[in-house]
């Protein structure tokens, strides 16, 4: 190419302008249009051949026609970019009719290889929360949520525990290294909710809670519970009873053996603790029960005035009762589970067993 002049060469250019866009448009794949780049841009492409005949160009002239060869070449890429992005929405698009599968033939237990695929069910926890969520909210509760990282403010100081309170050590904590900690319970829930929400207030909060502490037969350090909290003008312990009673009823679907004694809750005054007979020994004792015949499962009590007031409202004028149920616990209880570490077993064998005769779309 040498000896060619400057208008010679932008003729070059503007012909292959027009060369790249007809390709580009006519490119039908990405491979296409990688094989078009090296075409034009490659180290033995067009634009790099007419480049060469620069050379013959005077200084001035090497640097207009130059300039024109660079913006030639953003073009390009420019183009090149946007042909991408259509292919790969076309492609997109088309995955939905070329690849769909019509799966209604087969029979409705999926054959992989030589043994049927087994459905997926949900794990008793799950099964039990729902039904408590669906108990709750049938009376008027909403449900409510809330960090599993907690400030201590919400998980201690906001429920009255001070900062020296000997029932700081009831509940072993884990903290992380910046000063927040693991909840401990979901009572954390109860200031959140209330300073969002205002009052009066109806909640279940059901979540996940931490405790470092030993584990054995009806101890996990990783567990569930659920929060339930009333606010309203006046709120008694009658109140609280038909609550813990409604529950109860609607878990066992049959009369179970309860009892009430006192407990106490820095965030709670009166305080109870509700134990239910324990149903894997029927009473009789064994390791779940510790071998007294009873298992905590309902803790409970009217609300402390310190925390209402704490979250910001006249204890004068607002009442409140709240339960924090150990639903893992409740589980155990419902199910026959002898060991509470099963629950965290991952083998859908074990989850299996409890879906038995629930429809899965029944339990969704
Ligand atoms: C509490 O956590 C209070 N927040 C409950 C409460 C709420 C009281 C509102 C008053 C008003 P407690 O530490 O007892 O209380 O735990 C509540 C329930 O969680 C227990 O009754 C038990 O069923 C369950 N639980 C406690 N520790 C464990 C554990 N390590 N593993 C499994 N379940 C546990």
């Amino acid at each position: 190419m040498s000896g060619q002049s400057k208008d010679q060469i932008l003729e070059q250019i503007a012909g292959l302008k027009n060369e790249m866009q007809e390709s580009i448009a006519a490119a039908s794949s990405a491979e296409a249009l990688q094989d078009l780049k090296v075409r034009f841009l490659g180290k033995k492409g067009t634009l790099t051949g007419i480049l060469k005949g620069l050379a013959s160009l005077s200084g001035e002239d090497r640097g207009a026609v130059g300039k024109t060869a660079n913006e030639l070449k953003l073009w390009y890429e420019g183009a090149n970019e946007k042909k991408e992005g259509e292919l790969r929405a076309a492609r997109m698009a088309s995955l939905a009719t070329e690849e769909f599968i019509d799966l209604t033939p087969l029979p409705s237990g999926l054959v992989m290889g030589d043994s049927p695929a087994r459905p997926g069910t949900l794990h008793p926890t799950t099964i039990l929360q729902r039904e408590l969520e669906q108990i709750f909210t049938k009376m008027g509760f909403a449900i409510a949520d809330g960090p599993e990282v907690e400030t201590d403010f919400y998980n201690f100081e906001a429920l009255n525990f001070t900062d020296d309170h000997p029932a700081r050590e009831m509940q072993d904590t884990f903290y992380t290294k910046d000063g927040t900690l693991l909840r401990t319970h979901t009572s954390s829930v109860q200031v959140r909710t209330l300073q969002k929400n205002g009052a009066p207030l109806r909640i279940v909060a059901p979540g996940r809670v931490y405790r470092y502490e030993e584990i054995d037969a009806s101890h996990e350090h990783t567990f569930y519970q659920m929060e339930g909290m009333v606010i309203d003008k006046k709120v008694n312990v009658a109140n609280l009873l038909y609550l813990m009673q409604t529950l109860l009823k609607e878990v066992f679907r049959r009369k179970v053996t309860v009892r009430l004694r006192p407990g106490y809750f820095p965030f709670v005054e009166p305080g109870f603790e509700l134990d239910m007979q324990c149903e894997i020994c029927k009473g009789k004792g064994c390791a779940v029960c510790k071998h007294s015949g009873w298992v905590e499962v309902l803790p409970c009590g009217l609300v402390h005035p310190n925390v209402i007031r704490l979250a910001g409202f006249d204890p004068n004028e607002w009442q409140g009762a709240a339960f924090g149920l150990g639903l893992t616990r409740l589980v155990m209880l419902r199910y026959g589970i002898e060991d509470i570490r099963l629950q965290m077993n991952p083998d859908i064998q074990f989850a299996s067993q409890f879906t038995r005769g629930i429809q899965l779309q029944e339990a969704l």
